[in-house]
């Protein structure tokens, strides 16, 4: 029988990495896609000992780069039953009248229009599968506002409400859809974030523990292989040292 297929966006870095790698040892074909094809190719190397990868260099944000990987699947790779829609990111953590323009727009491109772009090429090819799953990397940025997350947090939003959308239009079908909300979690993510500043990066995560991408592949995993019959809606996660803070009153 044809091996299972999982198509992941995002994979040169953090949690998409570390979901090809958990997906390889679980015996599933890859599609694993990025921007940095250096990257894509050190990781077909060593994840094809495993298991069938292809890999194509493309960005989310152009319809024809995505359009033109998918049309060129190899044949063993079109069995896609599992879409992991992680690349994304945050650019800065000013507050919004600091913010440039030009970051809010590249935010909206890559984790709204993009990974909306992905889905949209996607679904006839889920749809053709008895059991599928779409796996969207929101935040819990989504769902609680700080300072500094403005277009960020908002991007987030979308992705949570866009899978809830999805949802409801699928259910009752073979396509379950899951809005995967992580908190605190280290990765080059604050590198892109800050810039390249490792020392702002360091300080991020400092004494804190964070959520590893190995936990957050992990999930990934366990949402996919769960039986056909359940949808895990939205899943939250922080890693212990992480909570809410108190709403903040301004006295005037
Ligand atoms: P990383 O920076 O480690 O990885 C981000 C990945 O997205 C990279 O593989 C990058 O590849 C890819 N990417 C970025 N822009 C594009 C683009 N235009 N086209 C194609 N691929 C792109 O971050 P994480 O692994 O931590 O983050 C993964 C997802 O999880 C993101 O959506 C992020 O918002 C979300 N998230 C992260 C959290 C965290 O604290 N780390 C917490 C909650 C959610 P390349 O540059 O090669 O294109
Ligand atoms: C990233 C998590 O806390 O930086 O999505 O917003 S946080």
């Amino acid at each position: 029988m044809a091996r299972p297929t999982v198509f992941i966006t995002g994979a040169t870095s953090g949690f998409g990495l570390a979901t090809a790698r958990y997906f390889a040892q679980e015996g599933y074909a890859l599609i694993i896609t990025g921007r940095r094809e250096e990257r894509l190719r050190k990781l077909a190397d060593e994840l094809s000992q495993l298991a069938p990868v292809h890999f194509a260099a493309m960005d989310v944000r152009h319809i024809e780069q995505v359009q033109q990987t998918i049309s060129e699947l190899p044949l063993p790779f079109k069995n896609i039953e599992v879409l992991v829609n992680n690349a994304g990111l945050a650019l800065g953590a000013s507050s919004a009248d600091q913010a440039k323009l030009s970051d809010w727009h590249t935010m909206i491109e890559t984790n709204v229009t993009g990974l909306v772009n992905v889905t949209h090429a996607l679904l006839p090819i889920l749809k053709q599968q008895p059991k599928a799953s779409i796996i969207n990397l929101a935040s819990i940025a989504a769902n609680w506002a700080y300072p500094g997350s403005h277009v960020y947090g908002a991007s987030k939003a979308f992705v949570a409400q866009f899978s809830r959308n999805l949802r409801s239009d699928f259910a009752g079908t073979g396509i379950r859809v899951t809005s995967l909300e992580p908190g605190l979690s280290e990765s080059e993510f604050s590198l892109v974030r800050f810039n390249g500043d490792q020392a702002k990066y360091n300080a991020i995560y400092e004494q804190t523990n964070p959520l590893q991408p190995e936990d957050i592949a992990e999930i990934i995993g366990w949402i996919a292989q769960q039986p056909a019959h359940i949808n895990i809606n939205s899943l939250e996660v922080m890693p212990t040292s992480q909570a809410w803070d108190n709403f903040k009153v301004i006295k005037q």
